[in-house]
């Protein structure tokens, strides 16, 4: 059984490369999260959703599984299933049964991973019409004439709506609803704000696997840019900031630090930090009134017995 694959993206190196120095020469250095995946960066990202402190993954799971049953019956079958950053595709994989997708459209901009991914699951479900796209969602929705305008249901699941701000996460949700057609509707997860106790450990565990997944993307970046980080000199950080309800994470030069790049360079002081992610939570209420401005309805949640997570399933 052979999988539909379409490449819409393709990498702009003088863009990555502007958009790099830019952030590293700002007053208040940041590098946007995207570049924490590299092939490294997205297996040790896989591996921080194994952690004892990260629970998010498990808890979205748990939801899913505890209410398959009603989540099905809200959705309805026969959907056109638009996976958005599918990775490995096993997420989406579980909810089949229930849903009996027409169609699986996974899409994701680490290309080569995705296609690997929808040509092994392809194999196991050859009932199913599969076409990958290989595409940067995150700035425009339009999706190639393949994918089936009916009963379009969006799958945004593991709080990756927290990557972006509550402004991007707007104007991203309201693409999702535009591009969702009449009958259409998304299914999404989002963490919801809870006891700092609970946030910080789960973005700077014990043995140190999100200080490897921030501070890889050093190496990364001495890649794109040419540049010469050392991981040594930096320090990996995580806090809670309770009045924008985000994780930050940082990298936090250890002592003075110069570094080169291709046709520049920067010195950080010590204790200077490069802003590299925003995590952002949002309460029940906050998120179910975000939906609705994007022009989302009849939305119903799900959520754990800490209610630590929530998952919603809306109607455009
Ligand atoms: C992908 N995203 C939802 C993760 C998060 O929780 O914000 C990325 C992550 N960063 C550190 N740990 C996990």
């Amino acid at each position: 059984m052979s999988y539909g694959f379409i490449q819409l993206y393709q990498q702009n190196d003088d863009a990555v490369r502007a958009e790099l120095r830019e952030g590293l020469l700002d007053e208040h250095p940041w590098i946007s999260p995207k570049y924490l995946y590299d092939a490294l960066g997205s297996k040790l990202f896989a591996a921080i959703c194994a952690l004892p402190e990260y629970y998010p993954t498990r808890t979205e799971q748990g939801i899913l599984q505890e209410n398959m049953r009603a989540i099905g019956k809200s959705v309805g079958r026969g959907v056109t299933l638009i996976d958005l950053g599918a990775g490995d595709c096993a997420k989406a994989a579980k909810l089949f049964p229930a849903l009996q997708p027409a169609q699986y459209v996974p899409v994701d901009i680490s290309v080569e991973y995705l296609r690997e991914a929808v040509s092994a699951l392809q194999c196991l479900h050859p009932q199913i019409q599969m076409n990958g796209i290989g595409m940067d969602f995150s700035g425009s929705l339009d999706l190639p004439d393949e994918v089936r305008r009916e009963k379009r249901l969006f799958f945004y699941p593991g709080s990756s709506i927290g990557n972006f701000t509550p402004e991007q996460a707007a104007a991203f949700l309201g693409n999702v609803r535009d591009a969702c057609g009449r009958d259409g509707g998304l299914l999404i997860g989002v963490d919801l704000i809870k006891d700092p106790g609970i946030l910080e450990p789960a973005y700077d565990d014990a043995i140190g696997l999100t200080a490897a997944f921030n501070l890889n993307m050093l190496q990364h970046l001495n890649v794109l840019l040419g540049a010469d980080f050392r991981p040594n000199d930096w320090r990996h950080r995580a806090r809670f900031h309770s009045g924008h309800g985000r994780i930050e994470m940082h990298l936090e030069a250890r002592s003075e630090v110069q570094v080169r790049w291709n046709g520049g360079g920067r010195l950080f002081h010590e204790g200077q930090w490069i802003h590299t992610e925003s995590s952002y939570k949002y309460t029940r209420e906050a998120f179910l009134a975000m939906l609705e401005r994007a022009g989302f309805g009849e939305v119903r949640c799900w959520t754990d017995p800490n209610n630590w997570f929530l998952v919603c399933h809306a109607r455009a």
